[in-house]
């Protein structure tokens, strides 16, 4: 069994930090659950273009008030806690926190640990799973 507190993670390699969001990563590769989980809070007044290429994500609101823009389909969702959406289709999107928004982050395959985005919103794949 895999006890961790997000409390643990703040200040210690699995906490990464990019221009518009932070992300605690509670489960990761290493640890052999086959997905990772992160506690991922988006600055407020920040909009961020992601496209998981490499990953399949779902992602929960927990706090705060945003948006979700559909590139594919031109569609725009409104976030509250309580939403969750789900890139099951490697959905090219544009996330807006219109506050500061704590989203739970689920990752398939996982990530390995210190993925931030490339240039396009894209996550690499660092390395295959059961690979190590
Ligand atoms: C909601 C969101 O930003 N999802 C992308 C993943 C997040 N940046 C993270 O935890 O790395």
């Amino acid at each position: 069994m895999i006890i961790r507190n997000i409390k643990d993670i703040a200040g210690t390699d699995r906490e990464v930090e990019d221009t518009n969001w932070r992300s605690r990563r509670l489960l990761l590769q290493q640890d052999r659950m086959g997905f990772s989980l992160h506690d991922t809070t988006l600055h407020a007044g920040t909009q961020t273009r992601m496209w998981y290429q490499n990953h399949v994500e779902a992602v929960y609101c927990i706090e705060g008030e945003g948006e979700i823009e559909d590139l594919d389909r031109e569609t725009v969702h409104p976030i509250h806690p309580g939403t969750m959406y789900a890139l099951d289709q490697h959905d090219r999107h544009v996330l807006r926190a219109h506050t500061a928004l704590r989203m739970i982050c689920v990752f398939n395959p996982p990530l390995v640990g210190p993925e931030t985005h490339d240039e396009n919103g894209v996550y690499p794949l660092l390395a295959k799973v059961g690979q190590e």
